[in-house]
């Protein structure tokens, strides 16, 4: 089956077809995310006193401002056999231009994308399907990766999400935290590591 849909920010979401409930076999869905083209007041008014050139120039910063930020709040697709292919850009499939290729049932965390488009590709086999994705999109502004959130029962330090910030996380007492205790944000706009979790430590297992 063919699906899948155009989308416009500044936020919305997608799930795989027929979410929360399996989806289907030999499905090619493809969803391409643009930025909205966010011309502000401010430049037009600028446009009043410099006509051409300065036209131009807001329409240049309009489309390269914003880029989309892709969180998933569910994800589980046949793992090898089923997959999900983010890209940058509108070009569906463009091989250079891949960020991930998704599968199996961890749920992936933040993808931004480079440019103010981004592509999404599910392809699954003719057998076996599983319960599919559902993920949430908004625009950011360029030049970072996202707020990847706060883990429950963490503490986060930092608070800004730029290129070369560092994000540090702590869990709160009875909690151990599992992954990275400090992630940056890196030039590509993805953090170098997913956001920790904390769980319960065992409270009654001998020392
Ligand atoms: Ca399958």
């Amino acid at each position: 089956i063919t699906c899948g849909s155009n989308s416009r920010g500044p936020k919305g979401f997608i799930t795989s077809p027929n979410y929360p409930v399996q989806y289907d076999n030999n499905a090619h869905c493809v969803w391409v995310i643009t930025a909205l083209d966010n011309r502000k007041v401010s430049h037009i008014y600028f446009l009043s006193f410099c006509f051409l050139s300065c036209y131009v120039l807001s329409f240049y910063h309009s489309e390269l401002s914003q880029v989309i930020k892709l969180a998933f709040e569910e994800f589980d697709l046949e793992r090898g056999y089923d997959t999900l292919t983010v890209g940058d850009g509108g070009k569906i499939g463009e091989a250079r231009r891949v960020l991930y290729v998704l599968t199996g049932s961890s749920v992936p965390d933040l993808i931004v994308s480079m440019s103010n488009q981004m592509w999404l590709h599910l392809q699954s086999d003719d057998t076996i399907g599983s319960q599919g994705f559902k993920a949430t999109y908004e625009e950011i502004d360029k030049g970072g990766c996202g707020d990847p959130g706060i883990p429950a029962y963490g503490i986060r330090t930092g608070e800004r999400f730029l290129h070369g910030d560092m994000l540090t996380f702590e869990c709160q007492a009875a909690f151990e935290l599992v992954g990275e205790r400090m992630i940056s944000c890196q030039q590509n706009n993805q953090w170098s590591g997913n956001k920790p979790s904390c769980v319960c430590k065992m409270p009654f297992k001998n020392a």
